[in-house]
């Protein structure tokens, strides 16, 4: 049974190389020192980790860590080598295009982004993939969940803190008209509030609903949706707030039960939020793979 534990010191790029080479070496591979190095060192410290090593081997440290790894443990440290931008790209394209259609999952990465990063990893999505992630949408989602996504994936959004409380109040009361005042629910009001108003807005478009109604928001999405198209409401409504929170709690319920945690898949999309959601989302990253490595999971 393998361990994983913090180095106590701070290694260069070029030891980390070094390290992983060792661990490659030989029969099979050290995978415990593997993520040993990997899960303690941020974006910039992988990126440089990668030129030393091909420097030193002239070989791509990425395609040896594809040859040496298996299963979800490759998955997840693949995706962990990439920069942010590149690894969402990577996660909504697998999402909506390989074996498994994981509309969720796609979901996920895309209403949780700020509009800032999600025309990042549009354009890294492109020059990935030769295809538009539009395109990957319109042809995998269905119904009122497609057109927000693909609304809330186009729509340019402020993203500055202030709000204009006359809108804010507007916005509340015609949300509760489209859903809990009705008979039905109409859904093109909560798709054109949810993908147009910033997150500062729709923060205080949830208070001010449950001021005048007495009533959370969130309940009301729960009640008067269903499926995906709840999943990217309740997502954009709760990243509003606090995304770092969101993800946090998120990966906190996936990884419940340590060290027995059993949610690979979900682990996998959050991994894309260790570096928003700083320490805390890391050391559950570290903590998913810990599970992984010590629960025979792979
Ligand atoms: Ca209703």
């Amino acid at each position: 049974m393998s361990t994983v534990t913090i180095p106590p010191v701070l290694t260069t790029p070029r030891d980390d190389a070094i390290q992983l080479y060792r661990a490659f070496k030989g029969f099979g591979c050290d995978t415990a020192a593997v993520i040993n190095i990997l899960a303690h060192r941020d974006a910039t410290q992988r990126a440089l980790i990668q030129q030393e090593y091909r420097t030193m081997y002239s070989a791509e440290l990425n395609k040896r860590l594809s040859s040496e790894l298996s299963g979800n443990v490759k998955r997840a440290v693949l995706l962990w080598m990439h920069d942010p931008v590149a690894r969402d790209a990577t996660i909504v394209r697998q999402a909506l295009s390989g074996d498994i259609i994981d509309l969720k999952a796609a979901t996920e990465v895309i209403c949780s982004r700020t509009p800032s990063q999600i025309l990042q990893f549009k354009q890294a999505y492109f020059a990935m993939f030769g295809v538009y992630l539009e395109h990957d949408i319109e042809y995998q989602a269905s119904g009122d969940h497609k057109k927000l996504l693909l609304a809330y994936a186009t729509t340019p959004r402020y993203e500055g803190l202030e709000v204009d409380r006359v809108m804010v109040e507007k916005d509340a009361k015609a949300l509760f008209k489209a859903g809990e005042k009705r008979l039905g629910t109409d859904e093109k009001t909560f798709i054109h509030i949810f993908s147009e108003r910033s997150r500062a807005h729709l923060a205080a478009v949830d208070s001010a609903y449950y001021d005048i109604y007495g009533n959370a928001l969130k309940k009301a999405v729960k009640k008067e949706t269903s499926g995906h198209f709840e999943y990217a409401l309740l997502t954009i409504l709760q990243c509003a707030h606090n995304p770092g929170k969101y993800f946090a709690k998120n990966t906190s319920i996936i990884c419940d039960g340590y060290p027995s945690c059993g949610n690979l898949r979900g682990m996998c999309w959050c991994n894309p939020t260790c570096e928003d959601v700083g320490l805390f989302g890391c050391r559950w990253f570290v903590i998913g793979l810990t599970c992984w490595l010590c629960g025979g999971m792979w």
